[in-house]
């Protein structure tokens, strides 16, 4: 048996499971998807449907699972909340909740209540122990005081904290890789940020579009930039990379 990350599908259910077939993923093997399994491309309901689905597979909250659960209804009516704050954010141009929206909205009552209880059940940090490697799966940053607690169990400061700080960021939003550094019993496994936008802004690479994980010392970074949809001319890798634990063996997948 194998063990898999993989991050930042966004909606991609056909890259998913091509990936899967890639990898030659079976009953046997786990597969840890790393936040972001919704929005922008069109299928994001039924992925998580599909994670949800399968006992050796699991999710790990991304900023968007987080912007979804703070605008749908919490008892899984086909509404949204009562206007607070921002809560549409999730809907705005940028952030493509819209087509997630209206597949969730598509559901029976039953089945939204269960993706939301599901939802809110999964974790934001999961340390899995891999061979002799303890990995901390995570979608953008760390927190130890969240290890292994469930979405429901965190205070939203926190939550947005680990799901959007990224050491590629900037202003508020940005933070320091020594929160990985400080942690070398770990090995980080994050998304987030695509690793040809990090290549290129970080480290002024001009061979920046790779689709292959971005790492130094204890950090991986694994978004392939689904996010941006399938490049019609061809020229940008964009897709899904399965990283396999055991080994830290990736398995690019294009869109
Ligand atoms: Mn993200």
């Amino acid at each position: 048996m194998a063990v898999y990350a993989v991050s930042d599908l966004h909606g991609y259910l056909d890259v998913f499971l091509r990936g899967l077939k890639e990898i030659e993923f079976g009953d046997d093997d786990e597969l840890y998807v790393v936040g972001d399994a919704i929005d922008r491309g069109p299928d994001g309901i039924a992925l998580l449907q599909y994670i949800k689905e399968h006992e050796n597979m699991d999710l790990l909250i991304g900023n968007h699972e987080d912007m979804m659960l703070g605008y749908v209804h919490p008892d899984g009516l086909p509404e949204h909340r009562a206007y607070v704050g921002d809560s549409n954010i999730w809907l705005h141009a940028q952030n493509g909740g819209e087509e997630t929206f209206s597949r969730y909205l598509e559901l029976t009552d039953d089945e939204r209540r269960g993706l939301l209880t599901w939802l809110n059940g999964r974790k934001l940090i999961k340390i899995v122990q891999v061979g002799d490697r303890q990995f901390c799966l995570v979608h953008s940053y760390y927190r130890e005081d969240a290890e292994g607690k469930a979405y429901s169990e965190l205070d939203m400061k926190t939550v947005f904290e680990i799901v959007n700080r990224s050491i590629f960021g900037e202003g508020a939003e940005g933070g320091s890789d020594f929160i990985f550094r400080a942690n070398p019993q770990y090995t980080f496994i994050t998304g987030h940020r695509p690793v040809q936008y990090v290549r290129r802004k970080i480290d002024q690479d001009p061979d920046y579009n790779r689709l292959e994980p971005y790492t130094f010392d204890n950090f991986y970074n694994i978004d392939g930039r689904c996010a941006y949809g399938p490049d019609e001319r061809g020229e940008l890798q964009n897709g899904a990379i399965f990283l396999r634990l055991d080994d830290l063996k990736a398995f690019p997948v294009r869109l």
